[in-house]
Protein backbone atom coordinates (compact mmCIF):
# COMPACT_ATOMS: atom_id res chain seq x y z
CA UNK A 1 0.00 0.00 0.00
CA UNK A 2 2.84 2.67 0.74
CA UNK A 3 5.09 0.85 -1.83
CA UNK A 4 7.03 4.82 -2.69
CA UNK A 5 6.67 5.75 0.67
CA UNK A 6 5.12 8.50 2.98
CA UNK A 7 6.50 12.00 2.32
CA UNK A 8 6.06 13.90 5.49
CA UNK A 9 6.76 17.90 4.45
CA UNK A 10 7.73 20.00 7.51
CA UNK A 11 10.29 18.60 9.99
CA UNK A 12 9.42 20.24 13.34
CA UNK A 13 7.59 19.42 16.61
CA UNK A 14 5.34 17.55 14.92
CA UNK A 15 6.73 16.33 11.29
CA UNK A 16 9.53 14.43 12.67
CA UNK A 17 8.45 12.64 15.46
CA UNK A 18 5.62 11.36 13.49
CA UNK A 19 8.48 10.75 10.43
CA UNK A 20 10.42 8.56 12.57
CA UNK A 21 7.30 6.60 14.20
CA UNK A 22 6.40 5.45 10.86
CA UNK A 23 10.19 5.00 9.55
CA UNK A 24 10.67 2.58 13.06
CA UNK A 25 6.97 0.87 11.71
CA UNK A 26 8.67 -0.59 8.81
CA UNK A 27 7.54 2.25 6.24
CA UNK A 28 9.95 4.25 4.58
CA UNK A 29 9.51 7.92 5.14
CA UNK A 30 10.82 10.65 3.11
CA UNK A 31 10.73 14.11 5.07
CA UNK A 32 11.02 17.34 3.78
CA UNK A 33 11.63 20.65 4.55
CA UNK A 34 12.91 24.27 3.69
CA UNK A 35 15.90 24.62 6.07
CA UNK A 36 19.20 22.62 4.71
CA UNK A 37 20.25 22.46 7.68
CA UNK A 38 17.54 20.63 9.64
CA UNK A 39 18.15 17.92 6.22
CA UNK A 40 21.60 17.97 6.51
CA UNK A 41 21.39 16.82 10.71
CA UNK A 42 18.21 14.76 9.82
CA UNK A 43 20.51 12.47 7.88
CA UNK A 44 23.27 12.53 9.92
CA UNK A 45 21.00 10.37 12.26
CA UNK A 46 20.68 14.02 14.68
CA UNK A 47 17.87 15.92 16.24
CA UNK A 48 17.85 20.38 16.20
CA UNK A 49 14.96 19.95 18.57
CA UNK A 50 14.42 18.86 22.01
CA UNK A 51 12.05 15.91 22.72
CA UNK A 52 12.48 13.37 25.33
CA UNK A 53 13.28 9.94 23.06
CA UNK A 54 13.19 11.34 19.77
CA UNK A 55 16.60 11.92 19.28
CA UNK A 56 16.93 7.87 19.95
CA UNK A 57 13.76 7.16 17.61
CA UNK A 58 15.23 9.39 14.57
CA UNK A 59 18.58 7.95 14.66
CA UNK A 60 17.20 4.46 15.04
CA UNK A 61 15.19 4.76 11.49
CA UNK A 62 18.09 7.07 9.86
CA UNK A 63 20.69 3.90 10.59
CA UNK A 64 17.75 1.47 9.42
CA UNK A 65 17.51 3.17 6.00
CA UNK A 66 13.69 4.15 6.45
CA UNK A 67 14.07 7.58 7.04
CA UNK A 68 15.94 10.47 4.84
CA UNK A 69 15.49 13.84 4.16
CA UNK A 70 15.58 16.04 1.54
CA UNK A 71 14.44 19.83 0.48
CA UNK A 72 12.50 18.98 -2.82
CA UNK A 73 9.39 16.88 -2.50
CA UNK A 74 9.39 13.28 -4.23
CA UNK A 75 6.81 10.90 -5.54
CA UNK A 76 5.24 9.35 -2.17
CA UNK A 77 1.80 6.97 -2.04
CA UNK A 78 1.50 9.63 1.01
CA UNK A 79 1.74 13.30 1.61
CA UNK A 80 1.64 14.72 4.93
CA UNK A 81 1.44 18.31 5.35
CA UNK A 82 2.85 19.34 8.84
CA UNK A 83 4.02 22.90 8.73
CA UNK A 84 3.07 26.11 10.77
CA UNK A 85 -0.05 27.73 10.61
CA UNK A 86 0.24 31.18 12.38
CA UNK A 87 -1.70 34.23 12.36
CA UNK A 88 -0.66 37.05 10.61
CA UNK A 89 -2.03 40.76 12.10
CA UNK A 90 -5.05 41.14 12.87
CA UNK A 91 -4.88 37.78 14.33
CA UNK A 92 -5.98 36.12 10.54
CA UNK A 93 -4.89 32.81 10.18
CA UNK A 94 -2.01 32.54 7.79
CA UNK A 95 -2.22 29.56 5.58
CA UNK A 96 1.37 30.22 3.12
CA UNK A 97 2.68 27.56 4.31
CA UNK A 98 0.19 25.17 3.94
CA UNK A 99 -0.46 26.60 0.71
CA UNK A 100 3.24 26.35 -0.47
CA UNK A 101 3.51 23.04 0.63
CA UNK A 102 0.37 21.66 -1.56
CA UNK A 103 1.18 23.79 -4.65
CA UNK A 104 5.12 21.68 -4.67
CA UNK A 105 3.42 18.11 -3.68
CA UNK A 106 1.01 18.68 -6.35
CA UNK A 107 3.43 18.85 -8.89
CA UNK A 108 5.24 15.38 -8.21
CA UNK A 109 1.10 13.65 -8.34
CA UNK A 110 0.29 10.84 -10.81
CA UNK A 111 -3.11 10.00 -9.42
CA UNK A 112 -4.11 7.42 -6.22
CA UNK A 113 -1.84 9.46 -3.69
CA UNK A 114 -3.21 10.35 -0.62
CA UNK A 115 -2.58 13.74 1.27
CA UNK A 116 -3.26 14.18 4.39
CA UNK A 117 -3.10 18.07 6.73
CA UNK A 118 -2.09 17.36 9.70
CA UNK A 119 -1.41 21.40 10.60
CA UNK A 120 -3.98 22.65 12.77
CA UNK A 121 -6.40 24.78 10.37
CA UNK A 122 -8.68 26.98 10.50
CA UNK A 123 -12.40 24.95 9.58
CA UNK A 124 -12.54 24.82 5.38
CA UNK A 125 -8.59 24.72 4.83
CA UNK A 126 -8.51 20.84 4.15
CA UNK A 127 -11.11 21.60 1.12
CA UNK A 128 -8.94 24.60 0.21
CA UNK A 129 -5.84 21.86 0.06
CA UNK A 130 -8.16 19.98 -2.75
CA UNK A 131 -8.70 23.42 -4.78
CA UNK A 132 -5.13 24.33 -4.70
CA UNK A 133 -4.09 20.81 -6.22
CA UNK A 134 -6.34 21.31 -8.41
CA UNK A 135 -5.46 24.46 -9.51
CA UNK A 136 -1.93 23.11 -10.01
CA UNK A 137 -3.23 19.62 -11.85
CA UNK A 138 -5.86 20.63 -13.64
CA UNK A 139 -5.41 17.26 -15.25
CA UNK A 140 -6.57 14.91 -12.07
CA UNK A 141 -9.92 14.88 -10.48
CA UNK A 142 -10.05 15.45 -6.44
CA UNK A 143 -12.30 15.32 -4.21
CA UNK A 144 -14.08 18.46 -3.71
CA UNK A 145 -15.44 18.82 -6.90
CA UNK A 146 -15.59 14.68 -7.66
CA UNK A 147 -16.75 13.09 -4.63
CA UNK A 148 -17.65 10.32 -6.29
CA UNK A 149 -14.44 9.63 -8.08
CA UNK A 150 -11.24 10.95 -7.28
CA UNK A 151 -8.22 10.41 -8.46
CA UNK A 152 -6.48 11.69 -5.13
CA UNK A 153 -7.81 11.58 -1.94
CA UNK A 154 -7.47 14.16 0.55
CA UNK A 155 -7.68 14.06 4.69
CA UNK A 156 -7.54 16.27 7.82
CA UNK A 157 -5.82 14.65 11.08
CA UNK A 158 -4.80 17.24 13.19
CA UNK A 159 -1.94 16.33 15.66
CA UNK A 160 -3.14 16.29 19.05
CA UNK A 161 0.43 15.73 21.13
CA UNK A 162 1.72 16.96 24.23
CA UNK A 163 5.15 18.95 24.09
CA UNK A 164 7.45 17.37 26.63
CA UNK A 165 5.49 14.23 25.99
CA UNK A 166 5.19 13.64 21.72
CA UNK A 167 6.69 10.03 21.57
CA UNK A 168 4.35 8.74 23.59
CA UNK A 169 1.75 10.33 23.14
CA UNK A 170 1.80 10.18 19.16
CA UNK A 171 1.29 6.24 19.89
CA UNK A 172 -1.35 6.09 22.96
CA UNK A 173 -3.64 9.23 21.82
CA UNK A 174 -7.14 8.88 20.21
CA UNK A 175 -6.93 10.59 16.54
CA UNK A 176 -9.59 12.33 14.34
CA UNK A 177 -9.45 11.38 11.18
CA UNK A 178 -11.65 13.49 8.68
CA UNK A 179 -11.93 13.27 5.26
CA UNK A 180 -13.19 15.44 2.65
CA UNK A 181 -15.21 12.13 1.28
CA UNK A 182 -15.98 8.90 3.77
CA UNK A 183 -13.60 6.97 0.83
CA UNK A 184 -10.44 9.74 1.92
CA UNK A 185 -11.00 9.50 5.51
CA UNK A 186 -10.83 5.73 5.36
CA UNK A 187 -7.81 5.49 3.60
CA UNK A 188 -6.05 7.96 5.96
CA UNK A 189 -7.12 6.01 9.13
CA UNK A 190 -5.67 2.52 7.34
CA UNK A 191 -2.17 4.88 8.12
CA UNK A 192 -2.87 6.09 11.61
CA UNK A 193 -3.74 2.38 12.50
CA UNK A 194 -0.07 1.64 11.24
CA UNK A 195 1.16 2.87 14.97
CA UNK A 196 -1.98 4.44 16.55
CA UNK A 197 -2.75 1.85 19.91
CA UNK A 198 -5.84 4.75 20.51
CA UNK A 199 -8.86 4.79 18.87
CA UNK A 200 -8.80 6.36 15.03
CA UNK A 201 -12.27 8.07 14.59
CA UNK A 202 -13.76 8.75 11.68
CA UNK A 203 -15.13 12.04 10.49
CA UNK A 204 -15.18 14.35 7.88
CA UNK A 205 -12.51 17.02 7.63
CA UNK A 206 -14.15 20.30 8.57
CA UNK A 207 -15.39 18.51 11.98
CA UNK A 208 -12.29 17.18 12.90
CA UNK A 209 -10.41 20.87 11.71
CA UNK A 210 -12.86 22.42 14.13
CA UNK A 211 -12.90 19.61 16.95
CA UNK A 212 -9.00 20.47 17.44
CA UNK A 213 -9.42 23.96 17.94
CA UNK A 214 -12.30 23.36 20.00
CA UNK A 215 -9.58 21.23 22.03
CA UNK A 216 -6.96 24.24 22.77
CA UNK A 217 -9.88 27.05 23.07
CA UNK A 218 -11.37 24.70 26.02
CA UNK A 219 -8.05 24.61 27.52
CA UNK A 220 -7.63 28.58 26.63
CA UNK A 221 -10.63 29.54 28.50
CA UNK A 222 -10.41 27.08 31.31
CA UNK A 223 -6.57 28.52 31.96
CA UNK A 224 -8.27 32.24 31.16
CA UNK A 225 -10.83 31.72 34.26
CA UNK A 226 -8.13 30.77 36.70
CA UNK A 227 -5.65 33.73 35.48
CA UNK A 228 -8.75 35.84 36.12
CA UNK A 229 -9.35 34.45 39.33
CA UNK A 230 -5.65 34.98 40.15
CA UNK A 231 -6.25 38.60 39.64
CA UNK A 232 -9.79 38.84 41.62
CA UNK A 233 -8.09 37.02 44.60
CA UNK A 234 -4.78 39.44 44.45
CA UNK A 235 -7.23 42.25 44.80
CA UNK A 236 -9.06 40.76 48.14
CA UNK A 237 -5.81 39.53 49.35
CA UNK A 238 -6.80 35.91 49.16
CA UNK A 239 -4.53 32.97 48.58
CA UNK A 240 -6.01 31.73 44.74
CA UNK A 241 -4.73 28.31 44.68
CA UNK A 242 -6.14 27.98 48.77
CA UNK A 243 -9.32 28.93 47.03
CA UNK A 244 -8.85 26.84 43.89
CA UNK A 245 -8.13 23.58 45.78
CA UNK A 246 -10.98 24.03 47.77
CA UNK A 247 -13.28 25.18 45.22
CA UNK A 248 -11.88 21.72 43.47
CA UNK A 249 -12.84 19.56 46.32
CA UNK A 250 -16.43 19.73 44.47
CA UNK A 251 -16.87 16.68 42.54
CA UNK A 252 -17.91 18.54 39.15
CA UNK A 253 -15.51 21.35 39.72
CA UNK A 254 -12.05 21.54 38.30
CA UNK A 255 -10.63 24.86 37.47
CA UNK A 256 -7.17 25.14 36.24
CA UNK A 257 -3.81 27.00 37.35
CA UNK A 258 -3.08 30.36 37.25
CA UNK A 259 0.05 31.54 35.91
CA UNK A 260 2.54 34.36 33.88
CA UNK A 261 -0.02 33.37 31.19
CA UNK A 262 -0.31 31.03 28.38
CA UNK A 263 2.66 30.26 25.64
CA UNK A 264 3.72 27.87 23.10
CA UNK A 265 2.69 27.82 19.19
CA UNK A 266 -0.78 26.07 19.90
CA UNK A 267 -3.11 27.50 22.51
CA UNK A 268 -2.27 30.69 22.15
CA UNK A 269 -2.99 30.86 19.01
CA UNK A 270 -5.71 28.17 17.71
CA UNK A 271 -8.62 29.92 19.75
CA UNK A 272 -8.19 32.94 17.02
CA UNK A 273 -8.89 30.64 14.74
CA UNK A 274 -12.30 30.05 15.42
CA UNK A 275 -13.05 34.24 16.02
CA UNK A 276 -11.29 34.33 12.59
CA UNK A 277 -14.42 31.96 11.28
CA UNK A 278 -17.06 33.51 13.68
CA UNK A 279 -16.28 36.73 14.87
CA UNK A 280 -19.89 37.59 15.95
CA UNK A 281 -20.29 34.51 18.26
CA UNK A 282 -16.98 34.03 20.00
CA UNK A 283 -16.92 36.73 22.40
CA UNK A 284 -16.07 34.58 25.31
CA UNK A 285 -13.18 32.67 23.15
CA UNK A 286 -11.98 35.91 22.07
CA UNK A 287 -11.95 37.56 25.84
CA UNK A 288 -10.44 34.41 27.24
CA UNK A 289 -7.32 35.55 24.84
CA UNK A 290 -7.25 39.10 25.75
CA UNK A 291 -7.16 37.83 29.61
CA UNK A 292 -4.50 35.05 28.87
CA UNK A 293 -2.58 37.82 26.89
CA UNK A 294 -2.73 40.47 29.67
CA UNK A 295 -0.90 38.28 32.26
CA UNK A 296 2.68 39.02 31.66
CA UNK A 297 2.18 42.94 31.68
CA UNK A 298 -0.26 42.26 35.06
CA UNK A 299 2.82 40.26 36.75
CA UNK A 300 5.37 42.53 35.84
CA UNK A 301 3.34 45.64 37.07
CA UNK A 302 3.08 43.40 40.64
CA UNK A 303 6.75 42.45 40.77
CA UNK A 304 8.06 46.35 39.96
CA UNK A 305 5.49 47.57 43.06
CA UNK A 306 7.04 44.75 45.49
CA UNK A 307 10.67 45.97 44.82
CA UNK A 308 12.51 49.28 45.74
CA UNK A 309 14.65 51.74 43.40
CA UNK A 310 17.79 49.76 41.60
CA UNK A 311 16.69 46.49 43.54
CA UNK A 312 18.48 42.73 42.17
CA UNK A 313 15.30 40.25 40.81
CA UNK A 314 15.29 37.34 40.04
CA UNK A 315 13.02 35.71 37.55
CA UNK A 316 12.92 32.18 37.70
CA UNK A 317 12.23 30.05 34.33
CA UNK A 318 12.06 31.51 30.68
CA UNK A 319 10.24 28.33 29.06
CA UNK A 320 6.95 28.61 28.13
CA UNK A 321 6.23 25.54 30.24
CA UNK A 322 7.64 22.93 32.64
CA UNK A 323 10.76 21.01 32.15
CA UNK A 324 10.96 21.68 28.16
CA UNK A 325 13.82 23.80 26.81
CA UNK A 326 10.96 25.60 24.22
CA UNK A 327 11.08 29.38 24.88
CA UNK A 328 8.71 30.25 21.56
CA UNK A 329 6.00 32.60 22.62
CA UNK A 330 7.20 32.57 26.20
CA UNK A 331 5.30 34.62 28.69
CA UNK A 332 7.82 34.41 31.08
CA UNK A 333 10.27 35.73 28.44
CA UNK A 334 7.73 38.66 27.78
CA UNK A 335 7.64 39.09 32.02
CA UNK A 336 11.04 39.95 31.67
CA UNK A 337 11.23 41.77 29.10
CA UNK A 338 8.51 44.12 30.55
CA UNK A 339 9.68 44.71 33.68
CA UNK A 340 13.11 45.48 32.43
CA UNK A 341 11.25 48.12 30.06
CA UNK A 342 9.47 49.63 33.13
CA UNK A 343 12.18 49.33 35.43
CA UNK A 344 15.56 50.22 34.09
CA UNK A 345 16.79 50.86 37.17
CA UNK A 346 16.66 46.82 38.16
CA UNK A 347 18.92 44.21 37.56
CA UNK A 348 17.29 41.46 36.38
CA UNK A 349 19.42 38.05 37.02
CA UNK A 350 17.09 35.58 34.50
CA UNK A 351 17.80 31.68 35.23
CA UNK A 352 16.74 29.11 32.90
CA UNK A 353 18.72 25.91 33.31
CA UNK A 354 17.31 24.41 30.02
CA UNK A 355 19.24 27.07 27.69
CA UNK A 356 22.52 28.33 27.53
CA UNK A 357 21.77 32.11 26.27
CA UNK A 358 18.98 34.29 26.71
CA UNK A 359 16.65 34.82 23.67
CA UNK A 360 16.79 37.15 21.42
CA UNK A 361 14.33 40.19 23.06
CA UNK A 362 16.10 39.76 26.21
CA UNK A 363 20.16 38.95 24.83
CA UNK A 364 20.05 42.99 23.87
CA UNK A 365 18.11 44.59 26.38
CA UNK A 366 20.33 45.92 29.09
CA UNK A 367 20.18 45.48 32.83
CA UNK A 368 19.18 41.47 31.83
CA UNK A 369 21.67 38.67 32.34
CA UNK A 370 21.36 34.80 32.22
CA UNK A 371 22.93 33.26 35.49
CA UNK A 372 23.03 30.30 37.27
CA UNK A 373 19.72 29.54 40.38
CA UNK A 374 22.41 29.51 42.99
CA UNK A 375 24.02 33.23 41.72
CA UNK A 376 20.68 34.21 41.73
CA UNK A 377 19.43 33.38 44.86
CA UNK A 378 22.68 34.53 46.32
CA UNK A 379 22.64 37.99 44.49
CA UNK A 380 18.67 39.35 44.33
CA UNK A 381 16.09 40.45 46.83
CA UNK A 382 12.95 39.75 45.03
CA UNK A 383 12.32 36.07 43.75
CA UNK A 384 10.05 35.43 40.68
CA UNK A 385 9.07 32.30 40.00
CA UNK A 386 7.82 32.03 36.50
CA UNK A 387 8.19 28.37 35.40
CA UNK A 388 7.32 25.50 37.61
CA UNK A 389 10.47 23.49 36.56
CA UNK A 390 11.65 20.66 38.47
CA UNK A 391 14.48 22.08 39.68
CA UNK A 392 12.80 25.14 40.92
CA UNK A 393 10.19 22.54 42.61
CA UNK A 394 13.59 21.02 44.42
CA UNK A 395 14.84 24.39 46.28
CA UNK A 396 15.30 24.31 49.73
CA UNK A 397 12.76 26.58 51.32
CA UNK A 398 15.98 27.94 53.26
CA UNK A 399 17.73 28.96 49.89
CA UNK A 400 14.24 31.59 49.43
CA UNK A 401 14.52 32.86 52.91
CA UNK A 402 14.61 36.78 53.32
CA UNK A 403 13.59 37.30 49.61
CA UNK A 404 10.21 39.03 48.44
CA UNK A 405 8.47 35.81 46.62
CA UNK A 406 6.07 36.54 43.57
CA UNK A 407 5.38 33.04 42.77
CA UNK A 408 3.39 33.04 39.80
CA UNK A 409 2.87 28.93 39.68
CA UNK A 410 1.99 28.73 43.18
CA UNK A 411 5.11 25.98 43.37
CA UNK A 412 6.10 27.33 46.77
CA UNK A 413 2.82 28.06 49.11
CA UNK A 414 2.86 25.88 51.84
CA UNK A 415 -0.21 23.51 51.41
CA UNK A 416 -2.92 24.00 54.37
N1 LIG B 1 -0.96 26.65 31.42
C1 LIG B 1 -1.41 27.38 32.52
N2 LIG B 1 -2.27 26.78 33.41
C2 LIG B 1 -2.67 25.49 33.26
C3 LIG B 1 -2.22 24.74 32.14
C4 LIG B 1 -1.36 25.35 31.23
O1 LIG B 1 -1.06 28.56 32.70
O2 LIG B 1 -3.44 25.01 34.10
C5 LIG B 1 -0.06 27.28 30.44
C6 LIG B 1 1.31 26.60 30.33
O3 LIG B 1 2.19 27.07 31.30
C7 LIG B 1 1.72 26.98 28.92
C8 LIG B 1 0.38 26.99 28.15
O4 LIG B 1 -0.63 27.10 29.14
O5 LIG B 1 2.27 28.27 28.86
C9 LIG B 1 0.11 25.76 27.29
O6 LIG B 1 0.59 24.58 27.91
P1 LIG B 1 -0.13 23.15 27.85
O7 LIG B 1 0.79 22.18 28.49
O8 LIG B 1 -1.49 23.20 28.43
O9 LIG B 1 -0.34 22.85 26.30
P2 LIG B 1 0.65 22.86 25.00
O10 LIG B 1 0.49 24.18 24.31
O11 LIG B 1 2.03 22.43 25.31
O12 LIG B 1 -0.04 21.70 24.10
C10 LIG B 1 -1.41 21.84 23.71
C11 LIG B 1 -2.13 20.52 24.06
N3 LIG B 1 -3.58 20.72 23.95
C12 LIG B 1 -4.41 20.36 24.96
O13 LIG B 1 -4.04 19.92 26.03
C13 LIG B 1 -5.88 20.54 24.70
C14 LIG B 1 -1.67 19.42 23.13
O14 LIG B 1 -2.41 18.23 23.35
C15 LIG B 1 -1.82 19.87 21.67
O15 LIG B 1 -1.40 18.86 20.75
C16 LIG B 1 -0.95 21.09 21.47
O16 LIG B 1 -1.45 22.12 22.32
C17 LIG B 1 -1.02 21.48 20.00
O17 LIG B 1 -0.06 21.18 19.27
O18 LIG B 1 -2.04 22.02 19.57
Amino acid sequence: MFGRGVCVIGLGYIGLPTSAVLANHGIVVKGVDINEQTVASINAGEVPIVEPDLDAAVAGAVARGTLTAQVGVPEADVFMVAVPTPFRDGHQPDLSYVEQATRSLAQVLRGGELVILESTSPPGTTEQMSVWLAEERPDLRFPHDHPDDPEVLVAHCPERVLPGRIMLELVTNDRLVGGLTPECARRAAELYRVFCRGDVIITDAASAEMAKLVENSFRDVNIAFANELAAVCEQLNLDVWEVIALANKHPRVNVLNPGPGVGGHCIAVDPWFIVASAPEHSRLIRTAREVNDARPAHVARRVSYSVEQGAVVACLGLAFKADIDDLRESPSVEVVRLLGAARPDLTILAVEPHVERLPEPLESQAGVSLVSVETALDKSECVVLLVDHAEFRALAPSSLAGHVIVDTRGLWRQPT
